[in-house]
Formats: structure tokens, C-alpha cells, sequence
């Protein structure tokens, strides 16, 4: 068998590509270790930067976003129940952001695959890149008890935080950074309607909540937990419980409860692999880096990659410039590491370390806390604070090819 780009990995990441490649002809696989529903079945990001949105304009599995998706204006930071509004579109001059979650977004991009008749192998095993420093890279894998070689031109890592292609890059290329909080997030889904028009994001004495949405009868929301909370410690009693400790008393007070129809706990890290790429192999989205939940950037990180990936594809073959891969993995990363930047301070400003010393490299746990209180004081309480928040929270813009 035979493509242009091999994709492995059939998350957003690898389905946006796809699609995009296919916009411009270029030939395709993808391969996932798992099958579609089970894809389907992760609930996570909920908001999507304009950047994002453009590029599933520009994908074509825009349709049902723009209908039934909420654009966002704003969102609120609520610090031990007072409550401040980030104007979005008027602090950043016009941004937005697209509340419509990943299974919606995932759902088209599957939808639009298979209407185009793209060629993608689920529950493949074993998936194997090769030769990837050479000219005639490929990829192994079994499929329905078969052994398949798919010979390409270029791979696409957009395998995840456990997938193969980033084990791919010898150790002594790789660094990785990576930080583990001393928290986890429990998320909660509940056909309710939302407990405010917009996102509210709280940090309280109680530690830190969150309040999504996904349309205006299904609520998600979000609580700090310790790390050695199991989920059947969580009875939908206690969650409600407190969630209303944690948010503004006014909402908690007409917030509409019901039980959970999803609930997990996930671990917060940041982590970040450089470079990016080796030889023809090119990490996408969670494959290289991860970010703490807290600023909605993960998907958005993912998205930017795909951006900067596509460009250097449709250059290679449009106009036979191969020079211009080599680019990929420091713009990649200027972003990335901006986004982690972010998603660091947010998750530090608004959450409780306790005694934690990792919060502020070995500080008096006390101390830290008064710093973080005081910081995110600060910034809500300035309008150039807001601004800079705002600026970051819609996304930056993306970096072109040199
Ligand atoms: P994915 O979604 O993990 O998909 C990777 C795919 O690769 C497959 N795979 C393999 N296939 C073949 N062979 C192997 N050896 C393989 N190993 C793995 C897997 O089966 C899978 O199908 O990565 P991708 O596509 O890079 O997408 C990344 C996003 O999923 C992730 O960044 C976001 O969900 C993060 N995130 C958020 N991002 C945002 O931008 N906004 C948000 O509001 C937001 N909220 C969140 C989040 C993540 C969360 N959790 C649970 C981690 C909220 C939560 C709670
Ligand atoms: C979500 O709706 O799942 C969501 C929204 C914003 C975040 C994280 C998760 O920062």
C-alpha cells in the first residue's frame, strides 16, 4: 500500500489533517489503534479558538459548528465568589471563541472522512513507523489478523500522549519536559441547562471549579480534586454539593441540578517534547505536548500544528520546495510553548496547591498562595490585566512559512 502522508492516529488531530490534505489532493491513511465509537466516547475540550474554526471552515466540516455550535463573547473568573467578566471581543478588538465540543467536532471530521471515501484502518495493531531519517519512510501494522507495510513519503504522529511515533525519535534527540500537578479534574456531564450564559471559571477556598456547557441543555462542569479521589468517591450528591461551594453563591443558588450522565477524573500536566520532528516524522498535538485543562488550549495546540503542517505539505507539493520542513518544529513550538506558558499560570493562579511545595518552586505553601491571590487580583482588577488575558484565552495568531 501506498500515500503521500502516512496519519497515525485518528483523534482531532489526524482526522483536521486529513481532511486539509485531502483539500489538496494530497493522499492519505490514517491508523488508530482503537475504533471510531471508543474515539467518540472521550469527552474533553469544550472551546475552540478562531484559528480553529477557520481551519475546519477551510476542511469543509464546518456546517454543523456554525449552526448549532454558541460563539462565546466572554467568560468570567470568579475569585472566592466575586465575580469578573473577560470581555473578549471588546478586549481583544473582535476575538471570539466557538463553544462546541471535540465528540461534535471528531463526529464531523469521521462524518466527512468516510463521505470522501478517505482510507482509515481502526483498531489497527502494532502500528510501526520506519525509516523515517530516510526518503522511503513506511509503516507497519495488523489489521483483522494481517500484516500491512504502507510505504509514504512523510509521517504524521498524531497519536497522542501514549502513542508509538514520539518513542520513534531516538532519546538522546528528545528532551521532555514535563511537570505533573499534585491535582486531578473531575468532569461532570448533565443534560441541565447551563448555570450561566457564558464560562465561569472559579477559584475558591474550597479549591477550583469550572462551568461549561456544550448547548443549552447540557451542562459539563469541572472540580480540583486530589489525586487519589477514586470516581465512586463521587456520588452525584456530593459533586452538586461542592460545586455550589466553589461557585459565585448567586448561580450556585439557580443552578438547575440532575444526574451525571459522564463523569471522569484526569491529571493535570504540562509536558512538552522537543523537536517536534525527525527526519520525515512530524509530532502533531497531544503526541508532544500536553497542557493543564485550565486554559482550553490543548485542542487549540493541536489545531496549530495541523495549521503549520499543512502549509509545509501543500508547499512540498505544490511547489516542490522541500526545504521548508525542516521549519516546522521551532514554529511549531513557539506557539506551543506559549500556550503552555498560559496554561501553567492559569492553572496556578486559580488553583489550591495546599501544602504542595511544587506549586512555587519549594515556597512556603502559604506564601505561594498569597502570591497567586494577589497576582490574579491584580490582573482582573486592570484593564490592561484583563487584556492580556483575553488576548491569550482567543488564541494567537498563527505563525507563517519563512
Ligand atoms: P488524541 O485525541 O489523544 O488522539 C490520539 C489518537 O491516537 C490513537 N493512538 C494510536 N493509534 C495507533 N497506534 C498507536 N500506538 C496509538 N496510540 C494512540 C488514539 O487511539 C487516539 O485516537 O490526540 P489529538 O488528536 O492530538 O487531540 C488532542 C486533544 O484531544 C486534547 O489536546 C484536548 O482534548 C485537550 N483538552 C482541551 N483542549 C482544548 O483546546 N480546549 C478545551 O476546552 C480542553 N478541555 C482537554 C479538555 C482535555 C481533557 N482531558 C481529559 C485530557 C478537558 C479535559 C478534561
Ligand atoms: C470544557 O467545556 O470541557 C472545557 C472548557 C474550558 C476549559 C476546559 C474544558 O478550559
Amino acid at each position: 500500500m501506498t500515500t503521500q502522508v502516512a496519519i497515525i492516529g485518528s483523534g482531532p488531530s489526524g482526522l483536521l489533517l486529513g481532511q486539509l490534505l485531502n483539500t489538496q489532493g494530497i493522499s492519505n491513511v490514517i491508523l488508530d489503534r482503537v475504533d471510531g465509537d471508543y474515539i467518540l466516547g472521550r469527552i474533553r475540550a469544550g472551546i475552540l479558538e478562531q484559528g480553529f474554526v477557520d481551519l475546519a471552515r477551510e476542511a469543509g466540516v464546518a456546517e454543523r459548528m456554525d449552526n448549532e455550535g454558541h460563539v462565546h463573547e466572554g467568560f468570567e473568573l470568579s475569585m472566592n465568589g466575586e465575580r469578573t467578566r473577560i470581555d473578549l471581543k471588546t478586549l481583544t478588538g473582535g476575538d471570539t471563541v466557538m463553544c462546541y465540543g471535540q465528540v461534535e467536532i471528531t463526529r464531523d471530521l469521521m462524518d466527512a472522512r468516510q463521505a470522501a471515501e478517505l482510507p482509515t484502518y481502526y483498531n489497527a495493531e502494532k502500528v510501526t513507523p520506519h525509516e523515517v531519517k530516510s526518503d522511503k519512510p513506511y509503516v507497519t501494522f495488523v489489521h483483522d489478523g494481517e500484516e500491512y507495510r504502507l510505504d509514504c513519503d512523510y509521517v504524521a504522529g498524531c497519536d497522542g500522549f501514549h502513542g508509538v511515533s514520539r518513542q520513534t525519535i531516538p532519546a538522546e534527540i528528545r528532551t521532555e519536559h514535563e511537570r505533573v500537578y499534585p491535582f486531578g479534574w473531575l468532569g461532570f456531564m448533565a443534560d441541565v441547562p447551563p448555570c450561566n450564559h457564558e464560562l465561569i471559571y472559579a477559584m475558591s477556598d474550597h479549591g477550583f471549579a469550572l462551568a461549561s456547557q456544550r448547548s443549552a441543555t447540557r451542562s459539563r462542569y469541572y472540580l480540583q480534586v486530589p489525586l487519589t479521589d477514586k470516581i465512586e468517591d463521587w456520588s452525584d450528591e456530593r459533586f452538586w454539593d461542592e460545586l455550589k461551594k466553589r461557585l459565585p453563591a448567586d448561580v450556585a443558588a439557580t443552578m438547575e441540578t440532575g444526574p451525571s450522565i459522564e463523569k471522569s477524573i484526569a491529571p493535570l500536566r504540562s509536558f512538552v517534547c522537543e523537536p517536534m520532528q525527525y527526519g520525515n516524522l512530524f509530532l502533531v498535538g497531544d503526541a508532544a505536548h500536553i497542557v493543564p485543562p485550565t486554559g482550553a488550549k490543548g485542542l487549540n495546540l493541536a489545531a496549530s500544528d495541523v495549521a503549520t503542517l499543512f502549509k509545509i505539505m501543500t508547499r512540498v507539493y505544490k511547489e516542490g520546495d522541500k526545504e521548508c520542513i525542516s521549519q516546522y518544529s521551532d514554529i511549531a513550538l513557539r506557539r506551543v510553548w506559549n500556550g503552555e506558558r498560559f496554561s501553567w499560570w492559569m492553572t496556578s493562579m486559580m488553583h489550591d496547591f495546599g501544602d504542595d511545595l511544587s506549586g512555587g518552586n519549594n515556597m512556603e505553601p502559604l506564601m505561594y498562595k498569597r502570591f497567586m491571590e494577589s497576582e490574579l487580583n491584580y490582573y482582573l482588577g486592570s484593564e490592561n490585566g484583563r487584556k492580556v488575558i483575553a488576548e491569550q484565552y482567543v488564541g494567537l495568531p498563527y505563525e507563517d512559512l519563512k
